[in-house]
Parts: structure tokens; sequence; C-alpha cells
């Protein structure tokens, strides 16, 4: 049986709120068929209006083995380009970010506008045309920001999500912020564990001791273990976002996204050590920097948290069964002096820390999972709903593209 039967067939068997069988967690076959059918057709975070704030800036990402640059072009619009030459194929930009006036592939130097037309090839004879061989573009999407990309000919609408999210984003003004700091880590797990990871808390006190400063361990408003404590904070805090204005409810139930302004614990304004700002110019306009959490999830790869002084932004990319980079980035205003206005290591420490005990959690059970004993096991339903509701997006997004009717037939 081939491997998009056996998954098929292994999704419509699994049992309900048990973690994945462990072919979805190693087997290379099934690492193929979710960068074909999830990575190759979502829409999938790539970084942020503010990586490339001027023409000319670029930065580079590969989903699978397709290799793209985000560049933004003269007029200020953003092109999703395929990082692939016409002439013979080669890859043109090599550097994960910078900056160029034309897009010059290193083999044989043709050489295009940073929208992807062809201006110029040598040596190519009188019949040849550059207007026909522009860069192939992929989808684009912007959402308060945030840049998104879809390799998929038809991609699914994206407008849902930006019109849910965009009130949310606003406030935090991505457009007139900048990075302060970024970092790419290797986790040596699948990409499923790293999301599902992100998706539940249950695994926080053990293991995170910095976050908890700041964190609370309550995914929703609506948690079901939310205490009347916790019930009188988000009260109070929706309050005080009420009278300025700022987004706060939690966006309608969808599997693939949310964004909910959530209060941070203990009096805390930021997610650093002292739980006191990293940044005192804060993000756009903000006057106050008490704007808790603004958590922005979209599956498959993204997870955020947005605040007054400070934001930090994650990105997951697969690259093998059981290798995944996790990019996280730290924004500040764009007018924000480091030095002066903030603190890079005050900023990042809380979550460096958090990333690290993250990748360890995930490398030990990508480990576990290999071994020939490991059978699916219960979620716990208080705590981790919100790994199964990832489970259950990607079971059923993996369902509707691997169904076959002629199987069916009879
Ligand atoms: O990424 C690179 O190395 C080059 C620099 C100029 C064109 N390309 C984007
Ligand atoms: Fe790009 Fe030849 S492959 S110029
Ligand atoms: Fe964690």
């Amino acid at each position: 049986m081939s491997a998009h039967d056996t998954m098929f067939d292994l999704l419509r068997s699994k049992k309900q709120n048990y973690s994945l069988p462990r072919e979805f967690y190693n087997d290379p076959e099934f690492f193929q068929l979710d960068m074909t059918h999830v990575f190759g057709k979502s829409w999938i975070f790539a970084g942020l209006v503010c990586d490339i704030p001027k023409p000319g800036n670029f930065f580079t990402l590969s989903i699978g083995d397709d290799p793209l640059v985000i560049v933004r072009d003269d007029n200020h619009e953003i092109h999703a380009i395929y990082n692939t030459c016409r002439h013979r194929g080669s890859k043109i930009c090599l550097t994960e970010k910078g900056s160029t006036a034309k897009l010059v592939c290193p083999y044989h130097q043709w050489t295009y506008n940073l929208d992807g037309n062809l201006l110029f090839a040598g040596n190519m004879g009188e019949g040849f045309k550059p207007a026909d061989y522009p860069l192939k573009k992929a989808n684009i999407g912007i959402a308060g920001g945030m840049i998104f990309v879809c390799l998929a000919e038809n991609p699914p609408a994206f407008d849902s999500f930006k019109l849910a999210v965009e009130p949310f984003l606003r406030p935090h003004a991505l457009d007139r912020a900048k990075i302060a700091h970024e970092i790419t880590i290797r986790e040596k797990a699948n990409w499923k564990l790293v999301i599902e990871n992100n998706r539940e808390c249950y695994h926080c006190n053990g293991s995170h001791p910095e976050l908890l400063n700041s964190l609370l361990e309550f995914d929703n408003t609506d948690d079901p273990r939310a205490t009347p404590e916790f019930k009188q904070l988000v009260d109070r805090k929706a309050r005080e976002w009420d009278q300025l204005g700022i987004a706060h409810e939690s966006t309608p139930h969808n599997l693939q996204y949310r964004a909910v302004r959530m209060p941070l614990a203990n009096g805390t304004t930021s997610m650093t050590m002292d739980g006191t700002p990293a940044c005192q110019k804060l993000m756009g306009d903000l006057k106050d920097p008490d704007m808790g959490s603004m958590r922005l999830l979209h599956l498959p790869n993204t997870w955020n948290h947005f605040m007054g002084d400070h934001s930090i932004v994650f990105r997951v990319m697969p690259v093998g069964p059981q290798e995944t980079l996790v990019t996280t980035k730290w924004i500040v205003h764009e007018d924000a002096v480091e030095g002066k206005d903030y603190d890079i290591e005050k900023m990042v420490a809380v979550w460096n820390a958090t990333n690290h005990q993250d990748r360890e959690l995930a490398e030990n059970n990508q480990l576990g999972i290999n071994s020939r004993a490991y059978q699916p096991g219960p979620y716990a339903q208080e705590a981790e709903f919100g790994v199964i509701n990832f489970i259950n997006w990607y079971s059923s997004e993996m369902l509707k593209q691997l169904f076959d009717p002629a199987r069916f037939q009879l």
C-alpha cells in the first residue's frame, strides 16, 4: 500500500484525542505528504513587513524544496518570488537577508527587477524576449504586517483571517516597528511535535520557571481550568482595554487560527525576568505598557505574543522528518534606540531560556516516539485542548487532501 493510502487509513481509524501513530512523527514518506498537502497548500507565515522596510530589502526562506525570496520593490509592493532562475534554474539569492537594487543570478548573471521581471540576459541572440522569462511568483497575503505565502495554485481564502486579526495587531503597528533581535534554532524533532509542545502549558510547571513569572498558563479567557481570580482579572483588563479601544475578545472559534488578548500574571507587563518592560518606547502609539499579551496562532507554523513594549514572533519551518527550524524575532517600535530605550539581554532572556527548554522537550519526545514501544497516548482534555485542536485541524486537512474517491467506489 502507498504511504498516501496508509496515512489516509491511519487517520480514519485513529483514536480521537490520542496522539498520532509513530509514522506521522518519523516516516520520510509521511513527511513528504505533510510538505505536499499542508506546507504546500496552506498559508505559511514567512516574516514581517518590518523585516524589509525599504525598497530593495529582501529575505529568503524555503518551504520544503521551494526556496523563496520575499522582496520589497521600488513601489513598496512586497512580492513572494520563487528563488529559481528562469535560465537553468540556479538559486538566485543566497543570503538570508539583505538589500539589492536588482536580483542577479550568480551563475550567468541574468538580471531581474525587484518584481521578478527579467531585464537582461547576455548572449541570448536576437529572437530572445526577456519578457517571456519572468521569475515565478507565489501567492502573498499580508495581515496587520505579518507576511504569509501560499504555494498552491488556488490558495484557500486569506481575507477572513486578515479581517479577524487586523484589529488585534493594529495597536502594535508592525509597519512602524523593527526587528531588535532574531535567532533560529534547529530542533531534532518533527514539526508537529514542535507545534504540539507549543499548544499546551501542561508542561510549563515542570519546565518553564522564567516564563511562568509573567505568563498565565491559561490558554484562553474561557480556559476550562480558569479560576475565579483569573476571571476577575480578565474582566478588569477587558474594561480597561475597551476604554482604550484595544481589541481583546477571542476571535470566533476556528481550528486554524485564533487571536486573543490575555492579561499577564501578577501585575507584570512584559515577558521579562522581573516582569517590567524591556523597552521604554512602547509599540505603535500606545501610552500604557500593560497590553497583556495578544496571542496570535495560525496553523501550521506560527504563534506570537504581542505586548505593549515589545512583541515576540515565532516561525516553524520543517526541514526533515525529524528536523525543524524555529525562528524567534523580538520586535520594538522603529524609533526605539538600543542601549537607551531597550536592553537586548533583558528582552530576550525569558524566551531564550524557554525556547531551549522546549527544544529539549520536543527532542526527548521524538526520541521516545522512535521506540518500538511507543503507542499513541491519551491527551489530557482539560489541559491539552490546544493540542487536540491542532491534531483535529491537521487530520481534517489531510483527510480532505488524501481522499481518493476511486478507493471508495462500490
Ligand atoms: O542573496 C544574495 O546573495 C543576493 C544579493 C543580491 C541578490 N541576491 C538577493
Ligand atoms: Fe541563472 Fe544561468 S542559471 S543565469
Ligand atoms: Fe513550552
